[in-house]
C-alpha cells in the first residue's frame, strides 16, 4: 500500500492521528509525514493540524481516489490494485494497453474519458465527476474466448444487484450489455479481450455508471439516457463504487469456482428482454421477431415470421 494511502487510512479510522504515531507506524520522519499531509491537502482533502492532538479529516474530495475506495473495502481480486486519472481517453484502450503487467483484478478508473468508448466504437459519453467509469482487468485460467459473454453476465448481474439493493429501484437488463431504469439506459458494459486461439490471455471489462447527469448532459440524439440521480434522491458515488467493487468480487469468485450456473440464473431473471419482440438486423437486412429464449451460451433466441428460431449471439436490439 503507497505511503498517503497508508496515512489517509489512519486518518479515515481516527478522528485525531499524531504525527509522532503516523510517523512511527510507517517509519517515516514527521518532516515527511508533514510533505504528504500538504500534498494531500494540494488533491483536496481537509486535514486539520494541531501541534498537540496531531491531525484530523474533515473533509474528502470527490474523486475515486483508490485510497478512498480501498479503505476496508476488503475484496480478494477486484480492485486490489487500482490506478485512478483524472482524465484519460478510455479506461478500456488504457486496461487494455497495460493488461500484461497487471495482476487479476486491477482497476483502471477516471474521473473523465474524453474517448470514452460502446461497443463497435461507438462513443460512450460523460460529463466529469457525474458517472463512475472503470474498466476492470480479468485474467482467469480456464475460460476460453467462446464464453466471453460471461464476463459481461457477471458484470451485469453484480451491477443490477447493487443498484437494487441499495437504491430499492427497479432495474432491468436489456441483452446484451445494457443496464436500464424504466425506458432509460443508466449503465452499459464493454467486455474486451486478448486472445490466442482457444485461450484467452485476459479480459477487460469497461463499466460506465450514469450516476448524477440531468437530460441537459446527453447529446440530444440520446433520447434513452438516463442517470440513477433521475430515479433516486441521494446516491453517492464512492459509495456505488465500492458497492460495485465487492459485489463484482463476489461474483468473479463465484464465476472461477465453477458456480456459473447461479450467476446464469439471476441474469435470466433480471434479464426483461424475453418474450419482447424486437427488431434487428440479419445480414444487414431489418427483421422483427419475438424473443423466445436467452440460452446458456448466451444466445438470445428470437422467433421470427414462419415460427423459425434465429439464435442471434452479438449485436443490437431495438425492443419495440
Ligand atoms: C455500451 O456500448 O453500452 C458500453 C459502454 C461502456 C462504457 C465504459 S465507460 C468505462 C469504459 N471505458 C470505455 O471507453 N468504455 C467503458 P453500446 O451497447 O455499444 O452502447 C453505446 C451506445 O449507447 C451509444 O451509441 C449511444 O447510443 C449510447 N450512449 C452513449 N453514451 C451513453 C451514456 N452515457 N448513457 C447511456 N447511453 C449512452
Amino acid at each position: 500500500m503507497l505511503t498517503k494511502q497508508k496515512i489517509i487510512h489512519s486518518l479515515l479510522a481516527e478522528s485525531w492521528v499524531s504525527g509522532v504515531d503516523v510517523a512511527t507506524r510507517l517509519g517515516l520522519s514527521r518532516t515527511a509525514v508533514w510533505n504528504h499531509i500538504v500534498s494531500l491537502r494540494e488533491k483536496g482533502y481537509a486535514i486539520k493540524s494541531d501541534p498537540k492532538r496531531g491531525y484530523k479529516l474533515q473533509g474528502v474530495p470527490s474523486s475515486l481516489y483508490p485510497e478512498l475506495v480501498s479503505y476496508g473495502l476488503g475484496v480478494k481480486r477486484i480492485g486490489r490494485q487500482m490506478i485512478h486519472h483524472d482524465l484519460i481517453g478510455s479506461t478500456n484502450t488504457e486496461a487494455m494497453r497495460i493488461a500484461l503487467d497487471l495482476s487479476d483484478g486491477t482497476v483502471v478508473v477516471a474521473e473523465q474519458q474524453d474517448h470514452g468508448r460502446g461497443r463497435l466504437n461507438r462513443k460512450w459519453e460523460s460529463v466529469s465527476g457525474k458517472s463512475i467509469l472503470f474498466s476492470v482487468v480479468l485474467k482467469p485460467d480456464f475460460v476460453r474466448p467462446v464464453e466471453a459473454y460471461k464476463f459481461t453476465m457477471f458484470v451485469a448481474v453484480s451491477l443490477s444487484e447493487v443498484l437494487i439493493e441499495s437504491t430499492g429501484i427497479d432495474v432491468d437488463i436489456k441483452w446484451p450489455n445494457d443496464i436500464y431504469v424504466k425506458d432509460k439506459k443508466v449503465a452499459g458494459i464493454l467486455t474486451e479481450m486478448s486472445a490466442e486461439a482457444d485461450t484467452i490471455k485476459h479480459v477487460v471489462v469497461g463499466i460506465g455508471i450514469n450516476m448524477d447527469q440531468s437530460s441537459n448532459d446527453f447529446s440530444g440524439d440520446l433520447k434513452n439516457a438516463g442517470s440513477l440521480s433521475m430515479f433516486v434522491q441521494s446516491i453517492d458515488r464512492l459509495v456505488i463504487f465500492r458497492q460495485v467493487l465487492s459485489k463484482l468480487d463476489f461474483y468473479y469468485d463465484k464465476f472461477l469456482n465453477g458456480n456459473f450456473d447461479t450467476i446464469f440464473s439471476k441474469w435470466k431473471h433480471m434479464c426483461t428482454t424475453k418474450g419482447k419482440t424486437v427488431r434487428f438486423k440479419l445480414k444487414n437486412v431489418p427483421v422483427v421477431g419475438v424473443v423466445d429464449d436467452i440460452l446458456e451460451d448466451g444466445a438470445l433466441s428470437v422467433k421470427v415470421g414462419g415460427g423459425d428460431l434465429v439464435k442471434l449471439y452479438s449485436g443490437d436490439i431495438t425492443i419495440l
